[in-house]
């Protein structure tokens, strides 16, 4: 039987970077989950009869909210629901899938890298039908329907066996349960040279993967393990659990500090990665070796065509305005478009659907291509993989001749991280009135040439993003970008993005915090960060 509760709106509903995420108590509430999904369903137009995705990456809550997102969905009028075995998707595993069946839009259940379990955190967020985040129109209307909703429709029916795989009926409405890594394992096969990687890895070529007991386990062991023939015990943290076993599954070099010491050890692998939370981030790490998302980015671009899936080159990059530069000089080299988007992979699927861009990537560890419209952090490792088993060289090497021939962008953010919301926004109101007066000053970093407040016109719809990062840009080409998160659950977080630019011929051997400290301070100087927060440092350097 269909029914249709009544309930009053939430007024913290608005989706962030990446769909809704809060503390599993807040999503706990009565109606809190069913609002938000309804307000969903609310805002798409034409899903009767169709197909919806449906998985999460196995946070504490997911198994619940699965049942609730089903019985609603089949109250709502979808014709089916394929749900991973488990209530399992990776973030871009759900993404091909959606893509794959033709589905109308998929539910990811995700709090992405924050950590997980009963005091932790949750999300929920909707793909499109291309497969990639909601972008922000949709986002808008599905929260201005969170402030005004007032009832929701669900079935009342018992749960649905979602680990035996198959059909079975839900009211009208047929549910799917899949499984979650074999169509993903495949399309990673068709893109890249498994022979040449098995290959690699039979003569020796050695390899650890952190799975941060998050949700890349079971597909990182099918992919590296059984088709690739790395030895069992590659694949460490492999189980998903629903807390993470305590971890935060956050792929840097703070909470993947196991991997780095591993790695920055006597005896280190040849290669070292991790993944996060829901499955599209990654940490790549060579022997002694660290790469930071913006170098490994614009290395995965320059060596991209190596892979049988992208032969043929490619159409363009896109990367976040926070990311630094180092793709844009492998884009001009190439001769293909570099396009600069506001933080968040929404911005990416419009260029990836039209074709104007291949591969895209941003600072927050985040890699992938036009294969998916979310960041894939296993993609991400098979093409460092594929590179290195045709170069037939390691990530060290890699890096220090893409450096000799490109120049080298000294990169970190910092983090503050905590701090109250007021302070947060009254530093950043601070520093967005003083931008018309920065241009032509100087400070610790030397003279300042442009300062704004970074704004978007995406070329293919010419919808604008405003507010999306101020910048301050220095005569030596050095870069400063201060903006806050839109993925926390708990106060704010301040970033601070910090770049310096080293030509071909200069000073490529530098330790990072060495290369950037004078910008270091000069943010502070810009920004007034400990007065306005009481930090002393940042919390994470990324
Ligand atoms: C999400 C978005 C990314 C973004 C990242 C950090 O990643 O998909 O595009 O770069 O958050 O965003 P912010 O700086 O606003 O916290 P994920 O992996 O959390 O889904």
């Amino acid at each position: 039987m269909i029914k249709c509760l009544s309930t009053t709106p939430f007024n913290d509903q608005k989706p962030g970077t990446s769909g809704l995420r809060k503390k599993v108590r807040v999503f706990q509430q009565p109606h809190y989950a069913e609002n938000f999904i309804q307000s969903v369903f609310d805002s798409l137009e034409g899903f009767e009869g169709k197909t919806l995705v449906l998985g999460g990456d196995g946070r504490f809550l997911n198994r619940d909210v699965i049942q609730i997102a089903l019985k609603m969905a089949a109250a709502n009028g979808f014709g089916r629901v394929l749900v991973g075995k488990g209530g399992i998707l990776s973030t871009p595993a759900a993404s091909h899938l959606i893509r794959s069946s033709g589905a109308f839009g998929g539910l990811v259940l995700s709090a992405s890298h924050n950590p997980g379990g009963p005091d932790e955190d949750f999300g929920i967020k909707y793909n499109v039908s291309n497969g990639g985040p909601a972008p922000e129109k949709v986002t808008d209307t599905i929260h201005a329907r969170t402030l005004s909703i007032d009832s929701y429709r669900i079935l009342e029916a018992a749960d649905v066996d979602i680990d035996t795989p198959g059909m079975s009926r839900l009211g009208e409405m047929t549910v799917e349960i899949v499984d979650p890594v074999a169509g993903y394992a495949d399309l990673m096969e068709s893109l890249f040279d498994f022979g040449a990687i098995r290959a690699m890895i039979a003569e020796g070529f050695t390899l650890s993967f952190d799975a941060m007991s998050a949700v890349t386990g079971p597909y990182a062991v099918e992919i590296l393990e059984k088709r690739l023939g790395a030895p069992s015990g590659t694949v460490r943290n492999a189980t998903p659990l629903p807390d993470f076993g305590h971890h935060h599954p956050d792929p840097n070099l703070v909470h993947a500090r196991e991997l780095y010491d591993r790695m920055m050890g006597e005896d280190a692998p040849d290669f070292g990665a991790a993944s996060d939370g829901d499955g599209d981030r990654n940490l790549i790490i060579g022997r002694h070796s660290y790469v930071t998302p913006s170098d490994s980015l614009a290395v995965l671009a320059a060596n991209a065509h190596l892979a049988p899936g992208y032969a043929l080159g490619l159409k363009g990059i896109a990367r976040s305005m926070p990311t630094s530069g180092a793709a844009d000089r492998v884009a001009q080299r190439l001769g293909i478009p570099l396009y600069e988007t506001p933080t968040g992979w929404k911005f990416f699927g419009n260029l990836l659907d039209a074709g104007m861009a291949t591969i895209c990537g941003e600072e927050s560890a985040g890699t992938g291509s036009d294969h998916v419209r979310e960041k894939d952090g296993i993609w991400a490792v098979l093409l460092w993989l594929n590179i290195m088993a045709v170069r037939r060289q390691g990530v060290a090497q890699i890096l220090a001749e893409h450096w000799a021939a490109y120049g080298r962008n000294y990169y970190a953010r910092h983090d503050y991280e905590g701090i109250a919301d007021d302070k947060a926004d009254a530093l950043m109101a601070a520093l967005r009135d003083k931008l018309a007066a920065l241009p032509g000053t100087a400070n610790s970093g030397g003279k300042i040439k442009s300062a704004d407040d970074f704004a978007y016109t995406d070329p293919t719809d010419r919808s604008v993003s405003r507010n999306q990062g101020v910048r301050i840009l220095f005569e030596d080409g050095s870069r400063m970008v201060f903006r806050l998160s839109g993925t926390g659950t708990e106060g704010a977080t301040l970033r601070v993005y910090i770049e310096r630019y080293v030509g071909s011929d200069g000073d490529l051997g530098m330790a990072t915090a060495d290369a950037l400290e004078p910008l270091v301070r000069a943010a502070q100087e810009v920004a007034d960060i400990s007065g306005f927060t009481g930090m002393e440092r940042p919390s994470v350097i990324t």
